[in-house]
């Protein structure tokens, strides 16, 4: 629990690759990314935003941002472990968490 991990552990990467849109290649760069942005490997909501708008753009994502931190934050601790990031970026960059939301 809050330990540093400069490398994501294979086992995480099969699961992620499972339940994610993303190939190994994919989450290990989104990793190295990730462990830029949170060097503790935690993502604040500002964090998140941040990284967001670089995702999407256009418009002003926000309201949707942080609706999808407070659901994608699982544990409810206040911040995004990169197995909740990972997650919540397959689903909203395939478009259908509002679906999901409603
Ligand atoms: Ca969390």
């Amino acid at each position: 629990m809050g330990k540093k991990q400069s490398t994501l552990k294979s086992d995480v990467v099969a699961k992620l690759v499972k339940e994610t849109y993303f190939s190994e290649k994919e989450i290990r760069q989104w990793y190295k990314g990730f462990l830029k942005d949170c060097p503790d490997g935690l993502l604040t909501e500002q964090g998140f935003l941040r990284i967001y708008k670089q995702f999407f753009p256009q418009g002003d994502p926000s309201r949707f941002a942080s609706l999808v931190f407070r659901v994608f934050d699982e544990n409810k601790d206040g911040s995004i472990e990169f197995e909740e990031f990972i997650r919540a970026l397959s689903v909203t960059s395939r478009g259908n968490l509002e679906e999901k939301l409603v």
